[in-house]
């Protein structure tokens, strides 16, 4: 009895950590749990041997973690359901339709709520679950257990951040093998590889992550790829996750495709290219995600206002990487209708560059505040170093350089370098500002928010700022 009501009532409170002196930034957000959650309360007896998504909610939304051999169980039990999908998928409305998620997960328990509740709604998710928020495992591990609870009504396809190469590029693997390991890593691009690549909604919507590519002739071309894969650079598989709708009011592209120099590979196409592959196939329109949109979604209506839009961009990570301000939107598509909704983004816990705790982001501050101290006391205004014992300003010169050693990599005694290391604590640490995100080279390769954003001013209207952090973000979309 005291084990039942433990385990169904008491364990979130039991066991989140405590907070003494009540002084918690994010009073809204509430305090983290300290253990994984336990086997027994993530596969429930009553659940079938299937994972509890609701308890997996509750405790992700808290910031709790999960055991390895549970996320391993889930991993295996998810690839195995998506290795029996098709490449191409058909689906018969009402369902909803979501687009890029990108690690958001406090945005995505808001979706859901917009959404509808899975145990009564279909759903078909395109693509983009990780990089960029640092929530990836969280969103990939909730999706992935509600897959497992409703194979037959909740579909996922792939995105192009679905892979090896963008994770790493971005900051899944680093959230990984920070919360985990490169074994978790590993199995999750195994189970990425998997993942459905396409969807026909009622046979007329053809549903993909990017779009439409000069090699897809018709939709049979998808079903015979072999989508058991790390995408390639080039081709179908590729074009179908990265090309993009040509950024035109009337999607007049007279070269038929161009090249998508934006993002290092694929095609831009147009309206003519899109026409002939709607033709051919007896389709309405393409809904595709893959591109942040300030409304959260875009009807490129190319044939006139009256024409069914040729191609619908949705995106449903609002706020994007913190900076854009764009809304999240959904389709409801119901009885051939497509029914847009919009929600704005929520408040998340915060958490330091590439998953850094606070004690190594400080040292270097102590570091400094120390040795400034000690240079106070022994150095003459001058910087002549004051011999009050041989020995004990000989020590002083040794931990000076030591640790200058340690900045700088074994770069013995060289200056500037040294102030150049200073230079990027100091922008480390105004980069986590909530106002400003300053970051520079050092975190190039990895940080989810690799924009540079000067002046507050700049960013006044709404419009401006989508603009601009797109523009900035810009070098961030290619494919390396
Ligand atoms: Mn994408």
């Amino acid at each position: 009895m005291l084990k039942k009501l433990i385990k169904k009532k008491n364990y979130i409170n039991m066991d989140q950590l405590s907070d003494p002196l009540g002084d918690r930034v994010m009073k809204d957000v509430k305090p983290p749990i300290h253990r994984p959650l336990s086997h027994e309360l993530l596969f429930p007896e009553d659940c079938n041997g299937k994972p509890s998504y609701k308890a997996l909610k509750v405790h992700f939304q808290r910031e709790g973690r999960l055991n390895k051999a549970d996320v391993i169980q889930i991993i295996d039990m998810v690839s195995s359901i998506f290795r029996a999908e098709e490449n191409l998928l058909f689906l018969q409305d009402p369902v909803t339709i979501v687009g890029d998620i990108h690690g958001q997960l406090y945005d995505m328990l808001k979706m859901f709520e917009i959404g509808g509740n899975p145990e009564n709604t279909k759903y078909l998710f395109l693509g983009d679950y990780v990089d960029r928020g640092i929530f990836s495992m969280e969103v990939i591990m909730l999706l992935y257990a509600i897959k497992i609870n409703f194979p037959q009504t909740f579909y996922m396809i792939r995105g192009n951040h679905e892979c090896r190469q963008m994770t790493t590029y971005f900051n899944f693997r680093t959230e990984c093998i920070y919360k985990f390991d490169s074994e978790i890593y590993d199995r999750i691009m195994e189970s990425f590889d998997c993942i459905p690549i396409s969807c026909l909604v009622n046979r007329k919507f053809l549903a993909l992550h990017g779009g439409i590519s000069p090699e897809l002739r018709t939709v049979e071309d998808l079903t015979r790829l072999n989508r058991f894969i790390e995408p390639p650079k080039q081709g179908l598989y590729c074009d179908i996750l990265w090309s993009d709708p040509v950024d035109t009011p009337d999607g007049r592209l007279p070269e038929g495709w161009r090249k998508n120099e934006v993002r290092g590979c694929s095609f831009y196409f147009g309206m003519d290219a899109m026409n002939n592959f709607l033709r051919r196939n007896d389709l309405i329109s393409v809904i595709r995600a893959h591109e942040a949109q300030p409304d959260g979604f875009k009807m490129h209506r190319w044939n006139g206002n009256n024409e069914f839009p040729a191609v619908i961009t949705i995106f449903s990570a609002p706020n994007y990487c913190d900076v854009y301000n764009n809304k999240g939107a959904i389709i409801k598509f119901d009885n051939n209708t497509l029914n847009i909704q919009q929600y704005n983004y929520n408040q998340h816990p915060y958490m330091l560059p590439n998953f850094m705790d606070v004690f190594t982001w400080s040292i270097p501050f102590i570091i400094a505040k120390v040795m400034d101290i000690f240079s106070t006391i022994l150095r003459t205004p001058q910087g002549e170093l004051i011999v009050i014992d041989e020995k004990l300003s000989k020590r002083f010169q040794e931990l000076e350089d030591a640790i200058w050693e340690q900045k700088i990599g074994g770069n013995r005694g060289n200056k500037k370098s040294v102030e150049q290391i200073m230079k990027l604590f100091q922008a480390l640490r105004e980069g986590i500002q909530p106002s400003t995100i300053e970051t520079g080279n050092y975190t190039q390769s990895k940080s989810p928010l690799n924009i540079q954003i000067r002046d507050k001013s700049e960013l006044e209207s709404t419009i401006e700022m989508f603009a601009q952090a797109r523009a900035l973000d810009m070098r961030n979309e290619r494919q390396l």
